[in-house]
């Protein structure tokens, strides 16, 4: 019953494949968010032995924040939406199960994010991943920072957030932003389904207290600034510049077609 997702339990091994499907390009607008947010909470509640995170697009994963829920915002949709958001990574980034991304197409910005959330990123080649938010005249929250920090060393996340960089499969593979390349999806989906082979034989309380030693500190940080952070983000995206900054994306990207 989710509008902009599919779910469906591999028989197998039981792990659930969450497909991301809101055409054309999966942009993260609120509903989608809370889509989102709604099936991580009962992967929870249902102790789920691991989750992959996938498109239903054959170019593109999720081609980040929907520009639209930032350009000319109403204050109080977008204190709702960035909630959302807030809400999502919380779950994500520190959810007790384990978590694969099988990247079936581009991942810019949010959707390098929710990448870089799961704890392993297998991703179809010829595509590009990364944090590219300094190339749209916007900067990273400092949590997006953390869940580069997280993957990639310090040099290369300052080098990659700083210049707004997109790596090709490849490049992403060799920086470890990414663990595994596949040829096509279904490559990436046996990838990430045998990426769960390895905790057959770890008690899931170990694996889960070992995550959160790692990532915890980084969710209580979000949990109390939660308002403090959207209210910076709200003010900062208002910005004249930072709106004119997206009127000229928005623009590149449709004028790319003609
Ligand atoms: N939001 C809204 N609409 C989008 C977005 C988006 N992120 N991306 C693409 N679209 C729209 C396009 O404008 C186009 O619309 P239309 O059909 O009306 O012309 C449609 O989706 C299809 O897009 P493309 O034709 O570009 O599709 P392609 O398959 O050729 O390319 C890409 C797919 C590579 C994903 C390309 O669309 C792209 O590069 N998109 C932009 C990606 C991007 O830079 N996203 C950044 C979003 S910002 C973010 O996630 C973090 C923000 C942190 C906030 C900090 C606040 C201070």
């Amino acid at each position: 019953n989710y509008k902009c997702l599919d779910v469906s339990v591999n028989n197998d091994n039981n792990i659930t494949t969450v497909t991301l499907k809101r055409p054309p390009v999966n942009s993260l607008n609120l509903d989608l968010l809370s889509e989102i947010s709604d099936v991580l909470t009962d992967l929870k509640k249902s102790k789920s032995p691991g989750m992959i995170l996938t498109s239903s697009s054959d170019k593109v994963f999720t081609a980040g924040l929907d520009i639209m829920e930032m350009h000319k915002p109403d204050p109080e949709r977008f204190k709702q939406f960035w909630y959302a958001l807030q809400d999502v990574w919380m779950k994500l980034y520190g959810s007790p199960f384990p978590t694969a991304a099988a990247i079936n197409g581009h991942a810019p910005a949010g959707g390098c994010l929710l990448a870089m959330c799961c704890e392993y990123r297998v991703m179809v080649q010829n595509f590009n991943i990364g944090l590219n938010e300094t190339q749209l005249g916007i900067v990273a929250p400092i949590w997006f920072i953390k869940t580069m920090l997280n993957t990639i060393s310090i040099r290369d996340t300052e080098l990659a957030l700083t210049t707004g960089r997109l790596f090709k499969t490849d490049e992403a593979l060799a920086v470890g932003l990414i663990d595994e390349m596949a040829t096509d999806k279904a490559d990436a989906l046996k990838k990430a389904n045998a990426f769960f082979e390895r905790f057959e034989m770890i008690p899931p309380i170990a694996r889960a207290y070992t995550k959160d030693s790692l990532r915890g500190s980084d969710i209580e940080d979000l949990k109390k600034n939660r308002e403090k952070d959207i209210q910076t983000t709200l003010s900062l995206i208002t910005q004249p510049k930072v709106q004119q900054g997206l009127e000229f994306y928005l623009a590149l990207l449709k004028n790319k077609k003609e």
